[in-house]
């Protein structure tokens, strides 16, 4: 006899946050303990369930399928992280759980460039607003005001034209990544339409080989008054700006705005480790997300998602973000001591952006995807781990090499009010593989991020 089975749940998760957050390998680890569940190693609802009938589905039409196989070889099989994400990709599949009498679940995973966020103040602006909320940012914030100086003197001239401000501009957004400041929009400065990031150089050198904006297409901001002194060039601006806006910035946001569950990445060490400018730019971009995706839903909202489940056909429907699992990810890179500092500091950083949204639910994890350390007995007061150390004193990567012993930073009470680069250290690590290779990586709180975004 055929089994009973009368409903599908869609689940849409996006994965969001900053470059090299660690989104990559939080869905390759999530998506190799669906593969290979064990319910001992990846609990999910009450103790003992399991994961039945799991199956890969091919990507949406217009997606590129995420490369789940590489990123698990590279994992497993090499013992390196995934490579960096160069472009939109999602992952689908269909699985069932031995506490699912009836239903079962699609689950589709979005995984994007971190780059790209930057640009979602584009969305819903037009030219000449996007152009007022960066420039007021800029004047609001010290760093980034020196970063951009280039800029701010290239206005002053009294007919500027579009090579020059495009110069100046460009130079200004290399300034702005030398001094970490992940700001970086139009965001293609950083990672262009083709997957390629830019490479490590000096800001001149940086401000020659990227572009800002679309080849033969670039754009920078202009004040109210230069907007009005030179309407040629802020109507050619303009022209550019929209044309990005739809081929760049339109097409991964729409997939983020149609999903249902949102995992906001927020790396707490790389925010310590990359001083307080980084974390302001953090905080600026998930706002400037959150005010475009505006998870959560009104009265309205709520009446309308049930007409129109009812009266739609199903690509029709309008999506709602009715779930946001906040991560600090790579937990294993602080010190057992200090985790429920990492979860606080995620709560104080973040905890705004949620408040007063109706009909949103969220929650705080800390969560390690791939536990890659060891913690290490030592003095009172000293946190020692053990591991195997991924980059050399030049910050460049080393190979592969054996476990070693390595001091990491003490986490904070609370964020301080001002910090350099480099005040606290949590080293990277390679990533530590088991023998067996059907043995999906040791995780930590990612079958409770899991459990929360199924709702
Ligand atoms: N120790 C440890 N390191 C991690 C973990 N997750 C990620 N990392 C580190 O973080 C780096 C970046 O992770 P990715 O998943 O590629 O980051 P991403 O957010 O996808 O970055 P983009 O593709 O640039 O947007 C990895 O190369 C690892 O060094 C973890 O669970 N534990
Ligand atoms: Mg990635």
């Amino acid at each position: 006899m055929p089994a009973l089975h009368l409903k599908t749940t869609e689940c849409r998760v996006g994965v969001v946050g900053l470059y090299s957050a660690g989104k990559t390998v939080l869905l390759t680890s999530l998506v190799n303990h669906l593969d290979h569940h064990d319910p001992d190693r990846f609990r999910l609802g009450k103790p003992g369930t399991a994961v039945r009938k799991f199956t890969p589905l091919p990507p949406d039409p217009h997606w590129a399928g995420f490369d789940y196989a590489r990123y698990r070889d590279a994992l497993v099989h090499s013992g390196i992280w995934p490579a960096k994400t160069c472009d939109r990709a999602m992952y689908a599949c269909r699985f069932a759980r031995t506490d699912w009498a009836v239903s079962d679940c699609v689950l589709k995973l979005y995984d994007l460039p971190g780059e790209r966020f930057a640009d979602a103040a584009m969305l819903g602006r037009s030219y000449a607003e996007w152009s007022d909320h960066l420039l007021g940012r800029v004047a609001a914030d010290t760093p980034t005001r020196t970063a951009c100086e280039p800029y701010l003197q290239a206005l002053t001239a009294d007919a500027p034209d579009d090579a020059r401000l495009v110069g100046a501009y460009r130079l200004s957004l290399a300034n702005l990544i030398l001094s970490l400041k992940p700001f970086v929009s139009p965001s293609t400065f950083l990672l262009d339409t083709h997957g390629q990031p830019a490479k490590r150089a000096g800001a001149a050198e940086l401000a020659a080989a990227r572009q800002s904006g679309l080849p033969g297409a670039e754009f920078a901001p202009l004040p109210a008054d230069v907007r009005a002194k030179c309407p040629e060039v802020a109507g050619r601006f303009a022209t550019h700006f929209e044309r990005y806006k739809g081929e760049v910035v339109q097409p991964f946001l729409a997939a983020l705005k149609s999903c249902t569950s949102l995992v906001v990445l927020v790396d707490v060490m790389m925010l310590l480790a990359g001083g307080v400018g980084m974390y302001d730019d953090n905080r600026q971009i998930l706002k400037d997300l959150f005010d475009v995706l505006d998870p959560g839903e009104t009265v309205l909202g709520t009446v309308g998602r049930h007409l129109s489940n009812v009266f739609l056909p199903r690509q029709w429907r309008p999506g709602w973000i009715t779930r946001v699992a906040f991560v600090a990810p790579k937990l294993d890179l602080v010190h057992p001591t200090d985790r429920d500092r990492t979860l606080h500091l995620l709560k104080r950083m973040v905890g705004k952006l949620a408040d007063h949204r109706d009909g949103l639910e969220y929650r705080y994890f800390n969560v390690s995807a791939v536990v890659s350390t060891r913690q290490m007995p030592g003095e009172p007061g000293e946190r020692l781990m053990v591991g195997v150390p991924y980059r050399g004193v030049d910050g460049r990567r080393m190979p592969r090499g054996g476990e070693q012993r390595f001091g990491v930073s003490a986490v904070p009470d609370d964020w301080p009010a001002d910090w350099p680069a480099g005040k606290y250290a949590f080293p990277e690590v390679y990533p530590l593989i088991a023998t067996r290779k059907d043995y999906p990586p040791d995780q930590i709180n990612l079958d409770a991020v899991l459990d929360f975004v199924l709702g």
